[in-house]
């Protein structure tokens, strides 16, 4: 099997700083004076960019300003055709072939006739407020301006700029508002009405002085009709009659209750909680709260993976809004939830009962895997994955499983997520095939490692096969319409043939692996590295060189599904053959490094994680961030670093598992859990606990009750 987006090989020198930190900014912001203040610049919460015309595209990228509904790059605000189509919107496709969907285009609010001559100049995204700010002098004049995408008002972006007046290509004795709309439709149904109002005013002290010039936009979207013109104007009213700066009060409001619901800083590590934050930060913009929310692998951020939706969001995203804004985490779920038809219609193609969920998903819920791609050589290449790929079925179920202990509860899993756990358990049930000695396989699938396609007995795909059809017994045990069927999936699972080997504590990756050639990635690079470049497809396939984490995402998402003590002899085997070739595997590996006790290496898989967007390490951040990858480093030091794990459903104690790395003083996190607001301070000797109602913890397996405010513990 090929892999799809070969990509170019990744740099030889490995950057262990994220990129976006500058060392010396002006202690100030300056703003345009109507939005307020100039405000302070603080290092953990801002990121820079210095003009860099090789690397605007990835600024665009980093700098993406969304709010669930659009996307905007960060573009500059004059630009009149980017380079890449600076605005997204969730879940609106169109045809790409007869199989595929992709993005449909939007009209952009932007593209401002003003300073073509001025340089982009630095700019700084202050993820306190996420507001995007830019100061900037030329020879012709200078420019101050701020813009965002209004966190309580999903759709509506907000443009205010200071700017002399040469620069402005405008007729400046009419100062509007000026009114625009724009409207697209999608032949599948859905479309995009844009709605912009566009005011400027002199100076009124200072003649001659800068123009102050204000742009508001709403963008009704909707997947299934095509909205007016009307509709977007419905939207933008309020927001013209509040107009910048109240609207960037609100806009404070919203982000700061977000950050006080889930924050994550480090004491001793600036950078590294820059790039969680930045990575909370673009993950909670790329989700919607109300309906559904399509999360794609590069969110709202850009074009990469053709806004396809893939387990990422199930097995990377999910879980993180789950535990930081589980409005967000529930409307996700209502993604796959709206979807289980085309599921339910694929398993039974493949004369199987239950719900397969397609490898990559856009708006029908039909798999939208592309069929071929272009390899690194120019030549044509076979595209497998959609066919292969069933992890992502049982990795769904996961996802609406783990939102119940966060959240939901069994009235979750009783309810709305109930056909995700069920439907789920029927497909695998139905898709297991029992040899004569009773053991069941499931043969012809790829496990995460895009490297070694068509296997039989991926460890990775049975034991969560395993996991979907012991939890959907459960569930059916809970609701008491069972007919034999819980029975049936218990035996299932039992059956099931994992590849655990007890004398090693080792799972084989799938029915063959050990026989393979036994390189190692220190054979062939360093990581990260496109081992299918510089092995061929081949050889890649027929080496134990794999691309991503496989048997130990099954360590990462159910450790109590795998056999006890296997984490240590599993990471110990499969890390020097990973090539971490795909970003979700490095904070997946630094999860589990920082779980096993060993802090100083996670940290530097962590490290490389940070480095993938914020460094643009894998040469792909140009077409979007990488949502699991952004995902992978809150999990890296939530899961990992403070070992948190949520209890079952069912159980009511919070467990942590603290290990801190060399130059980390103290883990700070804030996140949500059922009905309580908790934030942590974790210290090597001890953790301070707050909560806003009684909570029960462990700490390395030691019970302790805290009450609110809360206290030292340990
Ligand atoms: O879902 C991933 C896959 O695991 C590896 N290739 C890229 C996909 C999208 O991020």
């Amino acid at each position: 099997m090929t892999s799809r987006r070969p990509g170019r090989p990744a740099p030889e020198a490995v950057t262990t700083v994220p990129g976006r930190r500058a060392t010396s900014v002006e202690p100030t912001i300056h703003l345009p004076s109507t939005l307020g203040p100039s405000r302070s610049f603080d290092p953990a919460w801002c990121l820079v960019a210095d003009p860099d015309p090789d690397d605007a595209r990835i600024t665009e990228s980093l700098f993406c300003l969304a709010d669930g509904v659009v996307g905007t790059r960060g573009v500059r605000e004059e630009d009149p055709r980017p380079a890449v189509r600076p605005v997204t919107a969730s879940c609106l496709y169109e045809p790409a072939s007869v199989v595929s969907e992709r993005p449909m285009p939007v009209p952009t609010w932007l593209a401002l006739p003003i300073a073509p001559e001025l340089p982009v100049g630095r700019r700084v995204l202050d993820l306190r407020d996420g507001l995007l700010i830019r100061d900037v002098s030329g020879p012709g004049g200078r420019l101050r301006s701020a813009r965002f995408a209004c966190a309580d008002s999903p759709g509506t972006s907000v443009f205010v700029s200071e700017v002399d007046p040469v620069l402005v290509h405008m007729d400046l004795d009419d100062p509007g508002p000026h009114v625009g709309h724009a409207e697209q439709a999608s032949p599948l149904g859905g479309g995009v009405a844009l709605a912009t109002s566009t005011t400027w005013r002199p100076s009124d002290s200072q003649p001659g002085g800068p123009v102050t010039i204000e742009r508001l936009a709403s963008y009704a979207v909707s997947a299934r009709s095509a909205p007016t013109a009307a509709a977007a104007t419905r939207l933008l009213q309020p927001s013209v009659q509040l107009g910048p700066a109240a609207l960037l009060t609100r806009q404070r409001t919203t982000w700061s209750q977000r950050w006080s619901d889930g924050d994550v800083e480090i004491v001793g590590d600036i950078d590294a909680t820059l790039a969680v934050r930045a990575s909370l930060f673009h993950l909670i913009s790329s989700a919607t709260r109300r309906g559904e929310a399509a999360i794609s692998a590069r969110g709202l951020t850009g074009p990469g993976y053709a806004g396809h939706v893939f387990w990422d969001t199930d097995a990377f995203v999910v879980p993180v809004l789950s535990a930081v804004d589980p409005r967000a985490a529930r409307a996700a779920l209502e993604y796959r939830i709206r979807r289980l038809e085309p599921a339910r219609r694929r398993a039974a193609r493949h004369g199987h009962n239950g719900a397969r969920f397609p490898w990559e998903s856009a708006s029908t819920g039909e798999d939208v895997t592309p069929k071929s791609g272009v390899d690194h050589n120019g030549r044509t290449t076979v595209i497998t994955t959609g066919d292969l790929e069933e992890h992502v079925t049982s990795v769904v179920a996961w996802s609406a499983w783990n939102y119940a202990c966060w959240h939901g509860g069994w009235g979750f899993l009783e309810g709305p997520g109930r056909p995700l756990l069920l439907e789920t358990a029927r497909y695998w049930a139905s898709r297991l095939c029992c040899d004569r000695e009773g053991v069941a396989h499931i043969d012809g699938v790829s496990g995460p490692d895009e490297y070694h396609g068509d296997v039989d007995d991926n460890a990775f795909t049975n034991l969560m096969a395993r996991w979907n059809l012991r939890r959907g017994a459960e569930l059916l045990d809970r609701i008491g319409t069972d007919g034999g069927e819980a029975a049936d999936w218990r035996a299932g699972a039992e059956a099931l043939a994992d590849q655990y080997d007890a004398r090693s504590g080792r799972y084989e990756q799938f029915a063959g692996y050990d026989a393979l050639e036994p390189l190692k990635i220190a054979d062939i690079g360093t990581p990260p590295i496109n081992a299918d470049v510089v092995l061929g497809p081949v050889r890649l396939s027929r080496s134990q060189i794999i691309k991503q984490a496989d048997v130990l995402m099954a360590h990462f998402l159910i450790p109590d599904g795998v056999a006890d003590g296997s984490l240590l002899p599993n990471l110990d085997h499969y890390l020097p053959r990973t090539a971490h070739g795909s970003s979700l595997s490095p904070g997946v590996h630094a999860t589990l490094l920082a779980r096993a006790g060993r802090p100083d290496e996670a940290l530097a898989l962590f490290r490389l994680a940070a480095s993938i967007d914020l460094g643009d390490r894998t040469g792909g951040t140009a077409e979007g961030l990488h949502m699991a990858n952004l995902g992978g480093m809150w999990h890296a030091v939530v899961r990992g670093f403070v070992g948190l794990t949520a209890p079952n459903l069912g159980d009511r104690v919070l467990a942590l598992a603290p290990h801190l790395p060399d130059g980390w003083e103290e883990i700070r996190i804030r996140f949500r859990w059922r009905r309580a607001r908790i934030a942590l301070r974790c210290r090597r000797d001890a953790v301070h606990v707050a909560c806003d109602r009684p909570i029960t913890v462990t700490i390395h397996g030691v019970r302790a009750k805290v009450e609110p405010p809360g206290r030292w513990v340990g």
